[in-house]
């Protein structure tokens, strides 16, 4: 009778590693994400993207007023955005941190404002996949509790 439980320990530590497998792949980023951003004197809305390290990101932008630009720093982006057209920009974000987003095109007395903020979040430490690995190390111990005394 003592197979059952090994069975069961079996079973669950195979559906631990496959839900572990499928946790992982999002945070090392298969997916694409289209982002639409509108610009406009003097902002970016949203002012904030948080995206994952290894997505793609496609940014679909849109100026409501003026012509403003769109750069990213440390992704080389510098677009300019014209009113009444959509820029397309598709980038792979495989550098984690925060960046600066900025408008390259003097738009009027508060350009220099006209700030936002690209995220890009590091999947190295990818918690589901951890989180996984500690059930796994508990479902291992099992054995030792049932069969102790
Ligand atoms: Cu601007």
């Amino acid at each position: 009778m003592a197979r059952l439980p090994s069975l069961l320990l079996y079973t669950i530590i195979v559906f631990t590693m496959i839900i572990a497998v499928f946790q992982a792949s999002p945070v090392y980023g298969a997916g694409e994400r289209v982002v639409y951003i509108d610009l406009s004197q003097f902002k970016f809305e949203p002012g904030r993207i948080v995206v994952n390290r290894g997505e793609t990101v496609v940014f679909k932008l849109r100026s409501l007023d003026v012509t403003h630009g769109f750069y990213i720093d440390g992704y080389g982006v510098d677009t300019v955005v014209r009113p009444g057209e959509v820029v397309t920009i598709t980038i792979t974000a495989y550098q984690a941190g925060k960046f600066k987003i900025r408008c390259s095109v003097t738009c009027g007395p508060l350009h220099p404002f006209m700030v936002g903020d690209f995220v890009v979040l590091d999947g190295g430490l990818n918690t589901p996949f951890i989180l996984s690995l500690f059930a796994l190390g508990l479902v291992g111990l099992l054995p030792l509790i049932r069969f102790r005394g």
